[in-house]
């Protein structure tokens, strides 16, 4: 039994992508939100106190408050950027039913998420949170760009055409692998055999989902809204494959190996930080 449609599933295999309208329900969605802002409140205080930022911005909320912040300093940034929270909430995200169930769609009952989840402050005008078109294959391991996974990619805040959304090009992943080169801030694909193809916008409205198939080129431009768009992105595999990552990745679902299946928050911080990989044989 599945959760998607026969035309949902259809059209992610032809196309390299698929967007669910208001998959993760403000249950979910909210509580992650909070605990991102209470880390953004306390980097606040600890600046203010060493005196590197004048103004906490504290009347500002979660789509706006970081547009200032930043523009005193660039810590907070970094310290929020990419994998680094592992709080509670991360981890109930991560871990959705909503999420899990359409994964299972396409992976199978043994769900393992690869260790790579990203949560992607995207600020006005910042070129590191510009992203090259790239396939998420071209940041495997080279003897992992096989490994069939499907990310998902969830806007925090709404995420239209000018503030920052995501662009695709649809039905590129049939060709396969493509070479990937060094660019500035991220990788940047080799776009002479996409050249035919057509690249399309993703507007998308907070709590949505964006799934994409590991060898679907994507990328997102620079916005100049003075808003934040927050995303959080995330992949899922079969556990006997190898991830081709350096993060912990943790056992999500799985009929096979049910003992296995990373159910507290701690242990899922825990390996985090301890970067523990297990295999499934
Ligand atoms: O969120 C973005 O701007 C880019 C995300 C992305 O490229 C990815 O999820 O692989």
């Amino acid at each position: 039994m599945h959760t998607l449609s026969e035309s949902q599933i259809d059209q992610f295999n032809n196309e390299g992508y698929l967007v669910i309208n208001n998959l993760v329900p403000d249950r979910i969605v909210e509580p992650l939100i909070d605990e991102i802002s209470e880390t953004i409140d306390t980097i606040a205080e600890e600046l203010y106190a060493k005196g590197v930022i004048k103004d906490k911005i504290e009347g500002e909320g979660f789509e706006t408050r970081m547009v200032g912040l930043h523009a005193q300093s660039e810590e907070f940034y970094h310290r929020v950027f990419c994998g680094r929270l592992h709080g509670p909430k991360f981890f109930q995200f991560l871990t959705c039913n909503e999420i899990l169930n359409v994964a299972e769609d396409f992976v199978g009952p043994d769900l393992l998420n690869c260790g790579i989840y990203r949560l992607r402050p995207k600020l006005p005008d910042h070129a590191n949170t510009v992203v090259n078109w790239h396939q998420d294959a071209g940041y495997a391991r080279e003897d992992c760009r096989s490994t069939y996974s499907i990310a998902f990619w969830i806007p925090l805040t709404d995420a239209e055409l000018d503030r920052g959304c995501m662009w695709v090009i649809p039905k590129a992943h049939k060709l396969g692998y493509i070479n990937h080169g060094r660019g500035e801030h991220y990788l940047q694909i080799d776009m002479e055999p996409l050249n035919d193809f057509e690249q399309i916008p993703v507007p998308m409205k907070k709590g949505d989902a964006l799934l994409l198939h590991h060898l679907l080129p994507h990328s997102s431009r620079g916005h100049t809204r003075n808003v934040m768009r927050w995303s959080v992105d995330t992949r899922y595999q079969v556990p006997t494959m190898p991830t081709g990552f350096g993060e912990a990745p943790f056992l999500c679902r799985s009929t096979r190996w049910p003992d296995r299946v990373v159910t507290d928050p701690d242990d899922f911080a825990r390996r985090r930080v301890e970067r523990i990989h297990e295999t499934f044989e």
